[in-house]
């Protein structure tokens, strides 16, 4: 292993890369990232960047989405077998079909699409701005893909009518209300973090019986929101309902704090298939280019600019 991170440091200087690891990688993973957050947040970072070459550690939609943000640069994805399971459950000709039957609607998609989808939507969104997105757009009428749990979260902060589409992350999908009592008998000083990906009965009992302790409060968070909420509050004991993987730059960046997950430990797949070996041969083949459509970049780019433009 040794090995392998002393010869991907090498080439990352020869070559001038950056490497950009998302919160749910695997922990070697994570360990040399130059830059580790959520999918909008390393997007973000992709467009500031000045360099040519960049290795997007995380699944196939974000890599896209630094792409399309940043189509001047070479955008890899070490394994292209890594892939999403929401964003693959609505394709454009489904996303048509709905459209039609709602002629007067807008489109909002979460970032968790297909470049092609995002082409055929008014705005993106993120887990962590979705509920702003929607209360900035003009609409009273919204169709929102692929999600439908983040749909209904972002229903409980508008009076605007929102169309659900049946997506669902299989990860967040295996958190029940159980878990959420169980957790709560188990750590009676702890506070319990969930993300708004969870099944609405989850988030349902996270929120309606909402705990302060120790400093802290019950919340649901995206990401990136966990990891400051983490850092910011003087909970001592926390109770993570998201994908595994954040748990270790949670522990590693927060060694006072204990964390836990909610239930036994989610993983997602894709998540996990990016290795090192799939990093070093990334930086040395420059395989696997990320290349879109011209006319689908540019229409999923004004979906992504909208999106940064109310947020
Ligand atoms: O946007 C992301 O990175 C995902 C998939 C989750 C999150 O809440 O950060
Ligand atoms: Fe997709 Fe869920 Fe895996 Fe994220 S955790 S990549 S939403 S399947």
């Amino acid at each position: 292993m040794e090995n392998v991170i002393e010869n991907i440091k090498e080439l990352k200087t020869k070559k001038s890369a950056i490497i950009l690891v998302h919160n749910y990688q695997r922990p070697e993973i994570q360990d040399i990232a130059d830059y580790i957050g959520d999918s909008l947040g390393l997007s973000k970072k992709a467009s500031e960047l000045t360099c040519k070459l960049i290795i997007f550690c995380g699944v196939k939609f974000m890599a896209e989405s630094a792409k399309i943000l940043s189509p001047q640069k070479k955008v890899i994805l070490p394994n292209k077998q890594a892939g999403c399971q929401m964003a693959d459950m609505v394709t454009v000709d489904e996303l048509k079909q709905l459209k039609s039957k709602h002629p007067d609607a807008a489109v909002v998609c979460y970032v968790n699409t297909n470049a092609d989808v995002k082409a055929e939507c008014d705005v993106c969104c993120t887990s962590a701005n979705a509920v702003k997105v929607v209360q900035n757009i003009e609409a009273k009428k919204i169709i929102f893909v692929p999600d439908k749990n983040l749909a209904n979260y972002v229903q409980r902060f508008t009076d605007k009518e929102i169309i659900p589409y049946n997506g669902y992350c299989y990860v967040h999908e295996k958190i029940t209300p159980e878990d959420v009592k169980q957790a709560r008998q188990i750590h009676k000083e702890a506070v319990i973090i969930v993300h708004p990906e969870c099944r609405k009965e989850v988030i349902d009992l996270v929120v309606a019986e909402r705990k302060s302790c120790s400093g802290g409060t019950d919340e649901v968070l995206s990401t990136d929101g966990m990891i400051r909420y983490a850092k910011s509050s003087n909970a001592k004991k926390i109770i993570v309902g998201t994908e595994e993987g954040i748990l270790y730059r949670l522990k590693k960046e927060n060694p006072d704090k204990l964390f836990y997950t909610l239930g036994p430990a989610r993983m997602c797949k894709n998540m996990k298939l990016t290795t090192l070996s799939d990093v070093y041969f990334a930086l040395l083949e420059e395989q696997y280019e990320i290349e879109i459509d011209e006319q689908i970049k540019d229409r999923a780019k004004r979906a992504l600019d909208k999106m940064l433009d109310y947020t």
